[in-house]
């Protein structure tokens, strides 16, 4: 479906499986938990989901003639710091919106992590006074012209690089390359959790696993704490990434599966339960969640697991996305672990 797309290799390959043993066992043993590591798929600068859409977006970029590749997200938003990784390889300018997305205790939030990685690679960034949308917004907008007024190339990169046309064909391509391993491995899996805030990640795999039938099975814990904008937009980049490959079948509502229930208290903010999934999954198996998104996703598979919506037997992957240095802006969350 995705050959005749030019695609820019920013990843090392196909990203491994690996079984989680110990937390299937702690979840009561009844069903078998794998995950896809999406955090390692990269050397760019800690790597992460946007890599596999920013694969397919680059070659347009680059064909435009831009010198300056300009997007958004929250003050320690993973995205901009994959944009800024992005820019440095391609050897192109980088202006960075990072706007107030999340009511934040650490004073040094805007100073570590992502945000400090993105400086550090050298992109401008611009801290906005704006509160969370996954929306197209003004600041963003503002900075596109400004780069046009210096005479510079700006080439526009959405929040999460969702809303872009090419921005759903990344996970498509996850769908294929899961199948591929199924092979290996000799089963496939029943449920796939993944953690969905603008949504093209999500959507990718709603068309990639369509393909076999188990688009439903794809399991989108909302993160946004906005689910009715956030499964919207999926639906939306969805049916615009199916036409894209000539899929030949019909994304419905249903196709859809958004559960809500994990993103309080908001976006950006880790609940009790959400800081105990990540210590969990960190004293089980060594693996780091973030507490903006694979803590919320963790959070939802191990409850999914737990009150058997995964029926006994099953095999799940959760999807683990990456965003680990976030980390570092909640200090405060974890000063007792
Ligand atoms: C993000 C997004 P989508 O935005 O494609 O739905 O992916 C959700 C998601 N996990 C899941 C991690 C680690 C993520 O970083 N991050 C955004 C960002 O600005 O970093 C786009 C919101």
């Amino acid at each position: 479906m995705l050959k005749k797309f030019e695609r820019y290799p920013l990843t090392f390959g196909p990203t491994p499986i690996e079984k989680l043993d110990r937390l299937g066992k702690h979840l009561g043993g009844k069903v078998e938990i794998y995950a896809k590591r999406e955090d390692c798929n990269s050397g760019l600068a800690f790597g992460g989901n946007k890599l596999r859409k920013l694969e397919y977006i680059i070659p347009d970029a680059i064909a435009s003639k831009a010198d300056t590749l300009v997007s958004i997200g929250g003050v320690q938003s993973n995205h901009t710091r994959m944009v800024a990784a992005v820019a440095a390889k391609v050897g192109m300018k980088c202006v960075l919106v990072q706007e107030s997305w999340v009511p934040h205790e650490d004073a040094v939030y805007d100073r570590v992590g992502n945000i400090l990685l993105s400086r550090i690679m050298g992109a401008e960034v611009r801290l906005v006074d704006e509160g969370f949308d996954i929306g197209i917004r003004g600041s963003w907008e503002e900075a596109l012209e400004e780069v046009k007024s210096r005479g510079g190339r700006p080439y526009a990169i959405p929040a999460g690089a969702s809303v872009h046309t090419l921005g759903g064909l990344g996970y498509v391509g996850f769908a294929d390359e899961v199948r591929a391993q199924e092979k290996q491995l000799g089963f496939a899996f029943d449920y796939i959790v993944v953690c969905t805030v603008t949504g093209s990640t999500h959507a990718g795999m709603v068309v990639g696993f369509t393909k076999d039938g188990r688009q439903r099975k794809v399991v989108g814990i909302d993160a946004s704490a906005t689910p009715a904008q956030t499964k919207a937009q999926v639906l939306q980049i969805a049916r615009h990434t199916a036409e894209l490959v000539n899929l030949g079948r019909e994304i419905v509502d249903d196709d859809v599966v958004l559960l809500e229930e994990y993103a309080y208290p908001c976006y950006g903010i880790p609940s009790e339960e959400t800081k105990e999934a990540i210590r969990l999954c960190a004293r089980f198996e060594g693996i780091i969640t973030d507490p903006v998104y694979e803590g919320k996703s963790m959070q939802g598979m191990m409850d999914l697991v737990q009150k058997g919506y995964i029926p006994e037997g099953s095999r799940v992957l959760y999807v683990h996305l990456g965003g680990a240095p976030a980390i570092n802006g909640y200090g405060y969350a974890f000063r007792d672990g």
